[in-house]
């Protein structure tokens, strides 16, 4: 009978060292082998449908703008109208005055700085209503605390933003592949200028940031903006604002009202 050589210390180390090597070095070849495959399969899906099918999939939820930054797990997430609540609480009045005129109101944008006085021009709530409805039922969030689950109407941003061309330093609709020429932001304030918002570029492209004319498929009440307001679902409440006058787009932080009393710029959820 062999007698099985007697290790010392050192040699089994050496061997410990060996098998561990050859461990990490497997599992590392096996992780590229998987990677090589999922490579090799996206791009068999390529050629079938010309796009990979993971990221049509994708795409296929927004549209032509939105395409520019967005997916499916950036949504904000939706709820059944059975859940939204019947009146909705009215939260802040600033910029609401008595003195307003609804019958009177136009929509005024300005496809350039506010200083730009040649490129304003007006627009009416049927206007807005000739834009393609959408809905969103999401809970809406107050950063002083309480929340609520709501039900709004109106027309995408990024629609109008497509519709009249905004957004743009050329003057062109946003485009997927000229992100260079998209303001970085857009500005929205009351017909009195008494409440205002700077806000994000990609923001108001997303697919629920809504021009909004509806609450609980009604017309907006009054106290909620009547005739038009915004809702931003990825934001806190500050930024939706409610009777908008003006519009206008800048590559500079538009003023703010809550950030001036010291709020986060971006009030993002
Ligand atoms: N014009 C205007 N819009 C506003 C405000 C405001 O004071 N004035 N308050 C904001 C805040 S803090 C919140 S939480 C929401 C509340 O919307 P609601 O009144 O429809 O609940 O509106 C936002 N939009
Ligand atoms: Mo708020």
């Amino acid at each position: 009978m062999k007698n099985k050589p007697i290790l010392n210390e050192e040699e089994k180390t050496n061997r410990t060292i060996r098998r561990k090597t050859i461990v990490s070095f497997t599992v590392l070849f096996a992780g590229f082998a998987l990677a090589f495959g999922a490579w090799r399969w996206i791009g068999n899906q390529e050629k079938e449908n010309e796009q990979p099918k993971l990221l049509r999939s994708v795409l296929n939820i927004n549209e032509k703008v939105n395409n520019l930054f967005f997916s499916e797990n950036h949504l904000a997430k939706e709820y059944p109208k059975s859940e939204a609540v019947k009146v909705a609480r009215v939260n802040g009045d600033v910029g609401m005055g008595e003195e307003f005129n609804p019958l009177l109101w136009k929509l005024t944008v300005n496809r350039h700085h506010e200083n730009a006085s040649d490129t304003a021009f007006q627009l009416t709530a049927k206007d807005i209503k000739a834009l393609p409805k959408r809905e969103v039922i999401f809970n809406f969030k107050c950063i002083e605390g309480w929340n609520q689950i709501t039900h709004w109407g109106g027309a995408r941003f990024s629609d109008f933003m497509e519709k009249y061309k905004l957004g743009t330093h050329s003057g062109k609709a946003p485009d997927i592949n000229h992100r260079e020429d998209l303001y970085k932001y857009a500005a929205l304030l009351t017909p009195d200028s008494a409440y205002y918002v700077g806000i994000d570029m990609k923001s108001m492209m997303h697919p629920q940031t809504l021009l909004c004319y509806e609450l609980n498929e009604q017309p907006l009440p009054a106290d909620q903006g009547y005739p038009l307001r915004l809702i931003i679902t990825i934001k806190y409440g500050i930024k939706s604002l409610k009777r908008i006058g003006y519009i206008y787009f800048s590559d500079t932080p538009p003023p703010d009202y809550w950030h001036k009393q010291g709020y986060d710029y971006d009030a993002a959820l």
